[in-house]
């Protein structure tokens, strides 16, 4: 499947430590940043593909299961530390669930918004793979 795990560099301090994600840290431009924070118990997010955009993602605070599908086989990925995130690459369906209390999912993302670029049906995500 293409995604990835990426290690954010860390510096770590007796004061604490510090990460930082820079454009050499993910293969692609940010072009914009966001966060799910607040995220009741139970509740799920995403639950759509993208035809071009590619997100990192990362658990800030606390962690959260990926539950991602290519159309052909589907992987869990349980996210929970702040010095490395997920690359989801394009064309993956992928769904957000299990937040822990007070947890933070930190995006890194390629493009600005664009709707058009969801496909939030599933049955449709599948033709679409199949066509790729
Ligand atoms: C993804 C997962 C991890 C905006 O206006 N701008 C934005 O940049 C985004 C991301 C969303 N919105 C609006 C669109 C909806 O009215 O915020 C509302 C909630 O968006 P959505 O239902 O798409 O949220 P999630 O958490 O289900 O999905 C988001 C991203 O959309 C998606 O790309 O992979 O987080």
């Amino acid at each position: 499947m293409n995604i990835q795990i990426i290690a954010i560099p860390k510096i770590e301090e007796r004061r604490g430590n510090l990460s930082v994600i820079e454009n050499d840290t993910v293969p692609f431009d940010i072009k914009r940043v966001y966060y799910l924070y607040d995220v009741p118990s139970g509740a799920e997010r995403g639950g759509h593909a993208h035809k071009n955009l590619q997100q990192f993602l990362v658990a800030l605070s606390g962690s959260f299961d990926v539950v991602l599908n290519d159309g052909k086989e589907e992987k869990i990925v349980t996210l929970n530390k702040p010095y490395e995130g997920l690359l989801i690459n394009s064309g993956i369906w992928r769904e957000l669930q299990n937040f822990s209390s007070g947890s933070v999912c930190l995006v890194v993302a390629s493009e600005v918004y664009i709707e058009d670029d969801y496909i939030r049906d599933f049955d449709q995500f599948k033709n679409y793979s199949t066509r790729k």
